[in-house]
């Protein structure tokens, strides 16, 4: 059988060759050469030769059949889409020489024997050019859907998506491109050289977001999240979010809203976000929300996924219901950024994981050919700046940001892509960047040539106007006036905003989002009832459930666990969640492996052994009114916690876990922790109460995993933003999660949990201390009480620490304090507990990790406002190092026991060598 397609051979020789074979034998052609045989039949082709058809038209027929096709697929190399004037790289492909055939046979072929009722084959290629070389280029053929890729052909062909605008829709269009240009150059004017990051080159951005809305609003969207860079947000921030002209003036004069605390440091206006609303005609008003971002280009792309996903749950509805049509995400990215920033593909690869799909999100890059100075050729191995999207299978349009029509027409699509299939879909908006980087940078040092075009080249309005002029759908004089008009608009909104002289209306600011000091005051206790009815059904599954038998026999222990005092760290969160769940509290966990747990600790999620078929005993507990979410997270840390957070703030009535492989691992989330966890309440007043769960052992295994990077946590805290804890027993764990969930205002939680604790004997906890107590921030030496008068060190650590260091005997005069919260550092707590020793002589902070890393640094001014000054302070721990842990075990288990032996060595002669020695 051939394995040639028709559009592979233009030979007269081998058509004829080809039809004898498939008259004896049609399965021994390709299917391709089968349809085009029947057809050719059909048309009742006939011909010199025995085979009955006419091989000289077949062969034109097929030739012409392959070069439509590669119309569909390459005619996007041949649209202008360069404003500024450089010609499209074109193809070979698309000439009919290529494909064995003249444009005078084109002419010799009828339409009807391509499929069409309309001219010749050269009339049929006219109309495909037309379609897929002019305006639009459409790359879609990547699609592995065929059902997508033949909607796409039958939509651009039939021109469904991309029908005229309407005149009155044209007019429209040129008063919002006037908006967007008269608001940059009046900027450009009253605050010359002030950083704007103006629009100008892609203004056609602006009413393709109006586009957006409106369409998706139509289509039962109720709420749009954007998220953006600082190009044209200023822009988007008045004409598409609803900012007043008034408040964007009043903030280039250095106005900013009200801040209500001291801890509210804000941010630069280019950053902000907004939540504004617009009313759509016939459907009602439509929430629009601009998410803040850092400078870090694209890292808010997660964000905005993880809040719109949040956005989508339905209130009231069953557990993890979810409606992707009411929450349209809409990301704008820089051509540079998108080719080269890591988190673009990370978060294109979460778009349809069932754990963080969003039913599509549309993506429009805003490209303007030009990454701060770097010029393409240095700024991707690409020849599109959106072809990473292309391995995603996501459908991408390129649009000549001039062409303000073809740009509606690209959004009309998209949203169409997307209402039907659920997808992402990418519009790459070629324009150019009428200024520097920023207003007072110099382009031309740079790109010399580039910008003596651009300073020749007329606004995207302009050329519009022009365009409607020819049209005469609008003359120059309304051209001219609807210029002035706003101009002069603007002037008089800016001339009254000085007069005021007072601060801007705050009216978007969210009072609930004002800081307040976290409370400790909620009840984490449960009733051993309910505990104990919860434990019996996280129990059950399916009766004809096989499980694996190590979990037969291992899972079931957890009903004694209650009754003999040996709940563990997995057991203690089963019951913190289903605790929480049961009372309408939902919990989304995520993470690599976090459905087993990376140590087999959770095993949230079982799996039959002979059907491989999985249940979840959390998210079946009968009468619950919250719901449980476990997902085992693509191998990814930064777009999955950025991910996590979105919806974490997004979602304030849920508790939002996110759990690191190894807690060294979330160092490649390091922005997310930097830009948003730690600083969003700060810059944003966003409140997130997001819990990251960072395993780690420093067990000797090497310096990776060794250690959760405390340190970095730690230097990240103050004003109160967020919590990092250390619990040692699964109790504290339990009271630790639950105080998380219920206590408001909401902080991040960052909590260590070293492995070694998972499973100890030692640590394990009564069912009696998740009945009763609280989780508490620093934890007494349980075994002093008897004998505080004769302590004379006092050792304070963190968890793990503190096993290693109570594992063999201690001498009475030293007793063993653990710090459970870090920061908020307790130091009330730590006072308290100092001031119940009275003959102590020095305190000690004793840790693994070596003295640069670790808790130290920062606990040690805190520990000495604790103690006073009277009394020693010193450091027990490993020497500052370059790596966090040794690479050898015996290293490791000599270093580590000397610090045991050195914390618990005291005698007054011993500190006087010690401090001699140091
Ligand atoms: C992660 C990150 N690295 C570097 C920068 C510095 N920077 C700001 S804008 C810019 C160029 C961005 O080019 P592009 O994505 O094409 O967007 P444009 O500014 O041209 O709109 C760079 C490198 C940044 N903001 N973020």
């Amino acid at each position: 059988m051939s394995s040639l397609p028709v559009s592979g051979a233009f030979n007269d020789g081998l058509i004829a060759e080809l039809y004898e074979s498939y008259r004896r034998d049609p399965a021994s052609v390709d299917e391709s050469w089968r349809q085009f045989f029947r057809l050719a039949e059909t048309l009742g082709a006939q011909g010199p030769a025995a085979a009955g058809v006419d091989a000289s038209l077949l062969r034109k027929t097929a030739a012409a059949a392959s070069l439509l096709g590669a119309i569909q697929r390459y005619g996007h190399l041949a649209v202008q889409l360069d404003p500024l004037g450089t010609p499209p790289p074109g193809a070979a492909e698309l000439k009919p020489e290529f494909h064995g055939i003249t444009d005078a046979e084109l002419a010799q072929v009828p339409a009807s024997a391509l499929g069409d009722d309309d001219g010749t084959a050269a009339d049929v290629v006219q109309r495909m050019r037309d379609v897929y070389c002019t305006t639009i280029a459409y790359e879609f053929e990547h699609l592995g859907d065929e059902d997508e890729r033949a909607w796409f052909k039958k939509t651009i062909e039939s021109g469904e998506a991309t029908a005229p605008l309407s005149d009155d829709e044209k007019r429209l269009l040129l008063n919002r491109l006037t908006e967007v240009d008269g608001l940059e150059r009046f900027l450009g004017k009253a605050y010359v050289g002030v950083k704007r990051f103006s629009i100008e080159g892609v203004d056609a951005l602006v009413p393709m977001l109006d586009e957006s809305i409106e369409r998706a609003a139509r289509g039962g969207t109720k709420h749009i999240v954007i998220g953006m860079a600082h190009r044209g947000r200023l822009n988007v921030l008045t004409h598409v979010m609803g900012k007043p002209y008034r408040v964007l003036f009043g903030e280039f004069e250095g106005h900013h809203a009200d801040t209500n605390a001291e801890s509210d440091t804000g941010d630069v206006k280019y950053h902000m976000g907004y939540d504004g609303s617009r009313d759509v005609p016939d459907v009602g008003t439509i929430d629009i929300q601009l998410v803040p971002n850092p400078s870090h280009l694209e890292i808010v792309n997660p964000v905005v996924a993880g809040v719109a996903r949040a956005r989508q749950r339905v209130k009231g509805g069953r557990p993890n219901q979810r409606d992707e049509a009411s929450v349209l995400p809409i990301v704008i990215h820089g051509d540079a950024s998108f080719a080269g920033e890591g988190i673009v593909p990370e978060t294109l690869n979460i778009s349809l994981l069932r754990g963080y799909c969003v039913g599509g999100s549309l993506h429009i890059i805003a490209n303007n050919q030009v990454g701060f100075t770097t010029d393409p050729i240095d700024a991707r191995s690409t020849h599109y700046a959106s072809d990473p999207a292309k391995g995603y299978d996501i459908p991408i349009v390129h649009v000549n940001a001039d062409d303000a029509e073809s740009c509606l027409q690209a959004v009309r699509l998209g949203i169409a892509y997307r209402q039907r299939f659920n997808k992402d879909f990418l519009i790459d908006l070629v324009g150019y960047r009428r200024h520097g980087h920023n207003e007072a940078d110099q382009p031309a040092f740079t790109q010399p040539t580039m910008y003596k075009v651009v300073a020749e080249h007329p606004s995207p309005r302009a050329v519009f106007g022009a365009r409607l002029v020819r049209e005469r759908v609008m003359t120059e004089d309304d051209v001219a006036t609807a210029d002035a008009s706003l101009l002069e608009r603007l002037n008089a909104i800016y001339q009254a905003m000085k007069k005021e002289r007072s601060a801007p209306d705050a009216s978007n600011t969210d009072d609930a989002l004002v800081p307040q000091p976290a409370s400790s005051k909620v009840d984490t206790a449960v009733r051993a009832e309910k505990l104990v009815s919860l434990n019996e059904q996280l129990l059950g599954w399916p009766s004809t459930f096989k499980l694996h038998p190590t979990l037969q026999r291992t899972i079931p222990r957890r009903r004694d666990a209650l009754n003999n005092g040996a709940i563990d760290w997995g057991h203690a969160e089963a019951l913190a969640f289903a605790s929480l769940i049961a009372d309408g509290t939902s919990v989304r966990l995520t993470g690599q492996d976090a459905e087993r747990g990376t140590f087999s600790h959770r095993q949230a999620v079982v799996h039959d052994v002979d059907t491989g078929e999985t249940f979840t005993p959390m998210a079946n507990l009968p009468g619950a009114t919250g719901a449980f979410e476990v997902y085992n997270s693509p191998l990814s840390e930064m777009a999955v916690l950025g991910f996590e957070y979105g919806f974490s703030i997004a979602a304030p009535d849920e508790l939002v876990l996110w759990e690191a492989q190894y807690g060294d691992f979330a160092n490649v989330a390091q922005p997310i922790f930097d830009q948003f966890i730690s600083a969003g309440r700060a810059k944003w007043r966003q409140e997130s109460g997001l819990v990251m769960l960072l395993p780690h052992g420093y067990e000797g295994q090497g310096p990776e995993h060794s250690s959760a990077r405390l340190e970095r946590f730690l230097q990240l805290s103050a004003d109160d933003n967020m919590c990092i804890a250390y619990p040692s027993t699964p109790a504290q764990y339990f009271h630790i999660l639950r105080r998380q969930a219920l206590r408001r205002p909401r902080r991040p939680l960052v909590l260590m949990q070293p492995k070694s604790l998972l499973r100890m004997p030692n640590a394990a906890s009564k069912l009696q201390q998740l009945t009763s107590g609280k989780f508490e921030p620093v934890m007494d030496d349980p075994t002093a009480s008897a004998n505080r008068d004769q302590v004379q060190r006092l050792v304070f650590c963190t968890a793990k620490m503190y096993y290693d260091l109570t594992a063999g005997e201690r001498p009475a005069n030293i007793a063993i304090v653990r710090v459970e919260e870090l920061a908020p550092w307790p130091r009330a707590q730590v006072s308290e507990i100092v001031d119940q020793y009275p003959n102590v002589e020095e305190v000690v902070w004793a840790q693994e990790e070596p003295k640069n890393m670790g808790a130290w640094a920062y606990a040690q001014p805190r520990l000495r406002a604790s103690i006073g000054t009277v009394t020693t302070l010193r450091y027990i721990g490993r020497p500052e190092r370059a790596s966090p842990a040794e690479g050898y075990k015996a290293t490791h288990d000599e270093e580590q026991g000397r610090i045991v032996k050195d914390a618990l060595t005291y005698s007054p002669a011993s500190r006087k060598k010690a401090g001699a020695a140091r």
